[in-house]
């Protein structure tokens, strides 16, 4: 919370403008902000009649739609429902009957810097192929397919070839636990793992398959029939006969054309998993239609794609930002991209920059935490700094996945764009399937730490809890009041909660709450994302529930009870912060650091390194009110280290708060 006020004060307190550079915007799809209005303006008059227009130009339909959205049972709002559609055919396909067959679709960069190149045609064939191979197991359209891999070409075409027989992929971030993998395995109720022997990250390999098989012992995982294993290393793994492959096997000898399964527009293209306030992470369900078309669209409006255009978003495929902005949306308009496997700080803090120098990149995507490591160790160390590196190919710049400080953006601005390139600070969620809130390049005045605007068609506004609209100038709730094309279609196995979460009755259950709290700027209307209103923490761009923290660490033998709060933190945005009873006696000394240790590695088996706390307290017990509810917000000050100076009078136990203090 408190980064986030501090954002919010920044934001409102910054007053330098940066104008679009004119060359940009004479170019740009959506040319100065009269082009902006002008389709503003066409989706207020005719809102369906905007979408389908859209949707007709920038989507091949195998099966013309006659309806733009059904309300008829909203909030399971359906979009060009009798249209019938397949993503990896106008990924692909498409590709190679507009002139891009030779065209490189996409440049591997691996961790060790050995390139690997695919067009347009061969990528198609390994589609194709593995798609082939996925039919000669048994794995039909509307069957679930775990995706457990590193970045690399094999997995975007893992997922494309899912989405050539129709089949739902849904896609697990590779640092995630066996656990986390099994739960989601559980709950989408997978027939098939496809996965790597293991992955190499900052020189080291790290296991996949082998989190795989502890995952399946676990039990419960009855449905999956086959594991699909992607000889990344050749590093040793176990190997269980009639139900493990390697992929090389499975494609070889397969038919290099697969005929692709039409789908209705609603057909469920993936599932992807993501932290809510409460409760096990939810299985996001998007559709193949209007997924598609806004992953198009945003690819023309927000980053301008041009044919010559290289594009490198640094994101992994198991989050959000890979779906869309790697393995959908560059390949939909035909891109030439960069898939990176490394980190940005191997082998040096100036691989970022070295790889765009290397390959000509002309649009980069990455995220403020990366931005804020990247700029403290430049300034140790000159070799590493982007001035160091010819940077000259390099158009524009974007940033996701948390607010970017204005720091950050001034520097980002300065020594990487050389005050020529524009940044778009694309506001949007799992949820949203593609960007919400961003400025368009060649269009909008950019205000370091604001999102700026909504994009066309996106009727985002700012309510208060009653679902009023606030003046601008006020703080509030961040909602969308019209359904679009790209959201959530509902939470897999959990449609209740679906309509809770996000149509919630407190605001009519007519608009969709995105969970951010947000400002309008008084003059220009302009948006300041404020931060999470719920309790999702945001450490280092990686959504996680603070209940999935406590879960975890209340499941070892010596937890009693834990409170997870965010803090503060100058490089990943947010912190994890625990505050732990034991069932022993209060630990001090060696013996309670020894324990924090025990406890962060214990989360890290839990849920995955990401949800490590940074930082954990002991104490005999727990700020609550008489009636026994933790009081959190007193917890957020401590973890700030700050002093309380709020109203404690329906504390039962304050001497509490002393002994929360200090960390272990
Ligand atoms: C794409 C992605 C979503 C949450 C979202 C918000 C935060 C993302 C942001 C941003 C401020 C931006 N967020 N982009 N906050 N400015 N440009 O990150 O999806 O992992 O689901 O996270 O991230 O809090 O609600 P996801």
């Amino acid at each position: 919370m408190a980064e986030t006020e501090n954002n919010q004060q920044q934001g409102l307190q910054e007053h330098r403008v940066f104008n679009p550079p004119a060359d940009f915007a004479a170019n740009a799809a959506i040319s100065g902000m009269d082009a902006y209005d002008k389709l503003c303006a066409e989706a207020a008059n005719d809102y369906e009649g905007f979408w389908a227009r859209l949707a007709r130009e920038n989507i091949a339909w195998h099966k013309p739609f006659t309806q733009t959205l059904d309300e008829s049972n909203a909030p399971f709002y359906k979009w060009f429902a009798d249209g019938q559609l397949n993503a990896s055919y106008n990924c692909l396909d498409r590709n190679l009957e507009n002139g891009n067959a030779d065209k490189t679709a996409i440049i591997f960069e691996a961790d060790d810097g050995q390139v690997t190149r695919a067009t347009y045609r061969e990528l198609h064939e390994r589609v194709c192929k593995f798609a082939n191979g996925l039919k000669s197991r048994g794995i039909k359209k509307g069957d679930r397919v775990i995706i457990y891999m590193s970045m690399s070409i094999e997995g975007v075409a893992a997922m494309q070839a899912c989405a050539r027989i129709g089949a739902t992929h849904s896609v697990v971030f590779g640092g995630f636990s066996a656990k986390s993998l099994q739960e989601r395995i559980i709950d989408a109720g997978a027939v098939a793992i496809i996965t790597a022997d293991e992955q190499m990250r900052g020189g080291k390999s790290l296991p996949l398959k082998s989190i795989v098989d502890e995952a399946l012992a676990m039990g419960g995982c009855d449905t999956i029939k086959d594991v699909i294993v992607y000889k990344r290393t050749g590093g040793n793994i176990a190997f269980q006969e009639g139900r493990d492959l390697w992929l090389h096997e499975l494609v070889d000898g397969q038919a290099a054309q697969c005929e692709p399964e039409w789908v209705d527009a609603e057909h469920p293209l993936f599932i992807l998993y993501t932290s809510g306030s409460t409760g096990t992470p939810k299985g996001v369900q998007h559709s193949t239609g209007g997924y598609l078309l806004w992953s198009a669209l945003t690819m023309k409006w927000t980053f301008d794609i041009k044919p010559d255009d290289v594009y490198w978003c640094t994101a992994d495929i198991g989050w959000v930002t890979g779906h869309t902005y790697i393995c959908y949306g560059p390949l939909a308009v035909g891109a030439t991209q960069i898939i990176f496997e490394g980190v940005p700080t191997f082998p040096h803090a100036g691989r970022f920059w070295e790889t765009i120098a290397k390959h000509k990149v002309s649009i980069f995507y990455t995220a403020p935490t990366a931005i804020r490591s990247l700029i403290k160790m430049s300034n140790a160390d000159e070799k590493v700094h982007p001035k160091s590196f010819d940077l000259s190919s390099l158009r524009l710049l974007g940033t996701v996945g948390e607010p970017i400080n204005p720091e950050a953006w001034m520097w980002y601005y300065k020594n990487v764009g050389n005050e020529r390139c524009p940044i778009v600070d694309t506001f949007w969620q799992t949820e949203t399937g593609g960007h919400m809130i961003t400025p368009l390049p060649g269009a909008t005045p950019m205000v370091p730490g604001s999102c700026t605007l909504p994009l066309p068609g996106i009727m985002a506004a700012i309510v208060d809890e009653a679902g009023h609209d606030v003046p601008n100038g006020n703080g509030g709730i961040l909602v969308v009041k019209r359904p679009w094309p790209s959201m959530i279609r509902t939470i897999w196995n959990n449609p209740d909660r679906f309509r809770s979460a996000y149509y919630p009755d407190e605001l009519g259950g007519k608009y969709y709450l995105a969970g951010d709290g947000a400002i309008r700027n008084k003059d220009t209307g302009y948006f300041t994302i404020t931060g999470r209103i719920d309790d999702v923490l945001n450490v280092s761009g990686h959504r996680m529930g603070t209940m999935e923290i406590e879960s975890a660490l209340v499941a070892h033998p010596a937890v009693a009870e834990a409170a997870v709060v965010g803090k503060p933190d100058e490089t990943t945005g947010e912190a994890v912060c625990a505050f732990v009873v034991l069932k022993q006696a209060r630990p001090t000394g060696d013996e309670a650091k020894a324990l924090a240790l025990e406890l962060r590695n214990w989360v890290g088996k839990e849920i995955g390194p990401i949800a490590k706390p940074k930082e954990i307290r002991f104490g005999d017990n727990l700020p609550k009110t008489r009636s026994g509810k933790i009081m959190r917000r007193l917890l957020r000050v401590l973890a700030k280290g700050e002093v309380i100076t709020q109203d404690v009078s329906t504390l039962e136990n304050p001497a509490i708060l002393e002994q929360l203090k200090e960390s272990a």
